[in-house]
């Protein structure tokens, strides 16, 4: 299997976020991405290739132009603004408030174009973002093209970023960009799994509507859990979506046995809905050890996983996500990949 990469993702390198009332070490960092690329050498995956340039029409399928516009500005009016270093929101356009017009400034359009104060945003990072979906978009081409299955080590993460807001340590969504661009070259009928500890929010909100793309999560239940707002069973889809959005909230401290079981679940609506292609939003942080998430994967779970998903026997595109554990995302990573492959 083929890894798609580009160094220009490790440019966005958060020192800090904002997290339990402090400002505490940022965990989505650059070196959760090169413990990946390590594994994948190590491991002998396949070879590593830098993404293709896809240019700002394939993000603008997916993403609004005054968020995209608001990103590629960022810096330059943060610094207009007289700041420095990492930037955080911290007022919002919640119920009875409006977003329109636009805020002129940089803290209007940074509580605009955000969910959540735990993000951080600075000078690299829509570069980085930029070229982590162009990693995600050249490893669907691979798949389009022909091979069974091809990994975006994407990073920063996606799964988060809505059409027009960024949180959750995402700001370009990945997965639903290369799933876009699945069903605008050839594919009809587009599967998104989302197999992170959180809930995809910004995969599910950007395909609700829709039935040409199921998406279905498999995630700690946001009662308990980080995105809070988004990810219950009863959200199902709506209008044309209906029936086509499938949440799967387990309680924190899910093992395998639970965890696969929704797994199955998933399976069986995947393999109902006659996907023509399978998009994988591949958390690590289900993993026993992550420092901010409960469920009890150990690594040899990994291995099941692939073998599991490649039992669809459908081409498959791995697009990655979360996990913290630096020290094991890269063999929790690749045993997914290398069971999905000897499977
Ligand atoms: C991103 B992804 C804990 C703060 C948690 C948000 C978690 C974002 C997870 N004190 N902050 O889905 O792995
Ligand atoms: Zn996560």
């Amino acid at each position: 299997m083929k890894t798609v990469f580009s160094p220009v993702q490790l440019a966005h390198d958060p020192k800090q976020e904002i997290s339990d009332g402090m400002l505490k070490p940022a965990v989505e960092i650059p070196s959760r991405a090169t413990m990946v690329r390590d594994r994948v050498i190590a491991e002998g995956l396949g070879s590593i290739l830098e993404p293709e340039e896809f240019g700002r029409a394939a993000l603008e399928r997916v993403h609004d132009a005054g968020y995209l516009d608001f990103l590629e500005s960022f810096w330059g009016r943060w610094t207009d603004a007289g700041r420095s270093g990492e930037a955080f929101p911290f007022v919002w356009p919640v119920r009875g408030l409006s977003t329109e017009p636009v805020p002129e400034h940089i803290d209007g359009l940074l509580g605009r174009y955000s969910f959540d104060a735990g993000t951080p945003l600075g000078e690299n990072t829509f570069a980085a973002a930029r070229a982590s979906a162009n990693s995600a978009l050249t490893a669907a081409r691979l798949v389009a093209g022909g091979e069974r299955s091809a990994f975006a080590l994407s990073r920063p993460p996606g799964h988060h970023a809505a059409a027009d807001y960024y949180g959750g340590y995402c700001f370009l969504n990945n997965a639903a960009i290369a799933a876009q661009w699945m069903r605008d070259n050839g594919a009809a009928r587009v599967a998104v799994l989302d197999v992170d500890y959180h809930h995809g929010n910004g995969t599910q909100s950007i395909f609700y509507d829709r039935s040409d793309v199921l998406f279905l999560s498999i995630h700690a239940d946001p009662r308990e859990e980080y995105p809070y707002f988004l990810g219950h069973a009863q959200e199902t889809g709506e209008g044309d979506g209906e029936g086509f959005n499938v949440n799967l909230p387990l309680a924190p401290g899910a093992d395998w046995a639970i965890w696969s079981a929704a797994l199955e679940e998933s399976l069986g609506r995947i393999s109902a809905f006659g996907a023509d292609t399978l998009i994988v939003s591949l958390g690590l942080d289900t993993y026993e050890k992550d420092p901010i998430s409960r469920f009890r994967l150990v690594s040899e779970d990994f291995l099941r996983m692939g073998e599991r998903l490649a039992g669809l026997r459908l081409p498959t595109t791995f697009i990655m996500e979360g996990g913290y554990a630096v020290e094991a995302i890269g063999v929790n990573c690749v045993n997914t990949l290398a069971g999905f492959e000897g499977a």
